[in-house]
């Protein structure tokens, strides 16, 4: 059995932080190395770990984590051969032109247009999470805020005028139904990481090793860390590589971060499944656009997965994620293939493989989502969707390795437009909606019997706005970098 040295790995990787309804991610440049790493070895201690637990009687609590850009690595100081024991897809970084095409980040989503991590935007460097949560105003947003942004304040004095100059800050909040901006409830499918002492399905328990460097993945090997070549720093500090090279661990308790901030079209949306669903007399057909933006997402906005309640939104909140496809659906007739749902995660259904096979497969690119929804929060339905300003989803997710995991899900299974039984059918919420070279407009496809509907003109619902990668360090690695 895995035991997670949960006191040497930032919260945020494990936990969350579900009950701290305000966020801030703060994007900094680092301007002068040296007093960036004095500020390093002050504050590395304040970092929150995955073992912490709130006091009691603590009133308010606050919570900070630090990623770091391959950029904000090398200008930190550390060595090319040391930068260079990193994962290709973190060396070139998000906006290379080959991810930018596997990505699907074309047209308005071009990093061109990006507001931070484009090449015409200043380089971020790092980014600090800060967190709050006011225990007195429980499932109140503006009371968690005032603890957030007090914190920040405080942050930021001590920041500010060390090395490190602030680019911009994007605020992101949970709700209390944790429903997003489309009004769909959110984050309930999350893999359960080995030893991390969370129960459930045990289909949906993970390998640590598919999250975090230094623990065996669902391979039964050591995912590939980064490692230290050159000698610098105090190396003391560092656990040996566990596969026995005799080299340092960095990367050990650490993993790797991806954030892009993707602005959600809300009224494009409900546009799109009122349009679809109308009425003779072109009113709005409120059951079947609900009915219909739940076969597009693959769970009611209760969060009840329609494999399971196929007529219905059972109108409770819900959390159920113990399901399969292979036994209740399997030919897609309650929850489409080309959901987002059923794209994201096939769970025990990948094309023809049987049940066991099909859960390896999906097993080996899982994510940790950790996303929270910036802009003034809102709950769209078909009748209301225009929501105030832009408002969009900051997504973040953790994994190992992010060619196998992030990547593979965002090229392989949402963006490309042709699979088992699909033809011009793109994920209908992240999927690329280029038309194809023919110039074909491209669909989602509803299972139904006698004949499949071909529902047409898919609209582009999710704009990228920013994005990068970053390696998301154990407690002992940034206080060893404060030391390089
Ligand atoms: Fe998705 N949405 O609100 O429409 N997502 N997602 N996602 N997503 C999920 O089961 C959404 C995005 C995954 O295990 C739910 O927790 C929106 C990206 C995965 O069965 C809802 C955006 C990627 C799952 C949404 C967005 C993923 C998942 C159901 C962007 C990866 C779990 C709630 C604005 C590349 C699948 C739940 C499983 C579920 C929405 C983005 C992946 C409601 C609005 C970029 C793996």
């Amino acid at each position: 059995m895995t035991t997670l040295e949960l006191n040497d790995i930032q919260g945020y990787l494990i936990r969350g932080y579900a009950h701290m309804m305000y966020s801030r991610f703060v994007y900094l440049q680092i301007t002068d190395a040296e007093a960036t790493k004095n500020w390093l070895a002050k504050s590395w201690k304040t970092m929150t770990t995955a073992e912490h637990i709130p006091k009691k009687d603590q009133i308010s609590s606050t919570h900070l984590n630090i990623a770091f850009t391959y950029s904000g690595l090398e200008k930190l100081g550390l060595k090319t051969d040391n930068l260079g024991s990193f994962s290709r897809e973190f060396r070139q970084g998000m906006v290379s032109p080959h991810r930018t095409r596997l990505l699907g980040d074309l047209g308005n989503s071009a990093p061109e247009n990006w507001r931070w991590g484009g090449p015409f935007n200043k380089p971020i460097h790092l980014c600090l999470m800060v967190f709050g949560n006011d225990k007195e105003g429980d499932d109140d947003i503006e009371k968690d805020k005032i603890v957030c942004i007090n914190y920040y304040e405080l942050l930021k004095a001590h920041f500010a005028g060390n090395g490190l100059e602030e680019i911009l800050f994007i605020d992101g909040q949970t709700q209390p139904e944790n429903k997003e901006h489309f009004g769909f409830r959110d984050g309930i499918s999350q893999p359960i990481i080995e030893g991390s002492g969370r129960v459930g399905p045990k289909d949906d328990v993970i390998k640590a090793g598919e999250f975090i460097f230094g623990y065996k993945n669902d391979f039964g090997v050591y995912p590939d860390t980064p490692l230290i070549r050159a000698e610098q720093g105090n190396l003391n500090l560092l656990p040996p590589d566990a596969e026995g090279s005799g080299l340092k661990d960095i990367g050990r308790n650490g993993s790797l971060m991806v954030m892009r901030q993707l602005e959600q079209n809300v009224k494009t949306f409900w546009s799109f499944m009122n349009e679809k669903t109308k009425n003779e007399d072109h009113s709005i057909n409120v059951a079947e656009s609900l009915k219909l933006a739940a076969k597009v997402i693959g769970r009611w906005q209760s969060g009840a997965p329609i494999t399971l309640f196929p007529d219905k939104d059972p109108g409770v909140i819900s959390d159920i994620n113990d399901f399969g496809y292979a036994k209740f659906d399997k030919d897609g007739l309650k929850c489409p293939f080309g959901s987002h749902l059923r794209r994201t995660n096939p769970r025990d259904s990948v094309d023809d493989h049987g049940r066991k096979e099909s859960l390896k497969l999906s097993n080996q690119h899982r994510i940790i989502r950790r996303a929270r929804l910036y802009g003034e929060i809102f709950e769209g339905s078909p009748v209301n969707n225009v929501p105030n300003g832009e408002v969009g989803l900051l997504f973040c997710c953790f994994n190992a390795d992010i060619s196998r995991q992030f990547e593979f899900l965002q090229y392989t299974w949402a963006n490309l437009p042709k699979t088992k039984e699909l033809y011009n059918d793109p994920d209908p919420i992240i999927g690329v909606k280029e038309k194809t070279t023919a110039g074909e407009e491209q669909n989602f496809t509803v299972q139904d019997l006698p004949v499949s509907r071909t529902i047409s003109d898919l609209p582009q619902v999710i704009t990228v706005k920013g994005g990068d990668y970053f390696f998301f360090p154990s407690i002992t690695v940034l206080r060893f970098l404060s030391t390089i």
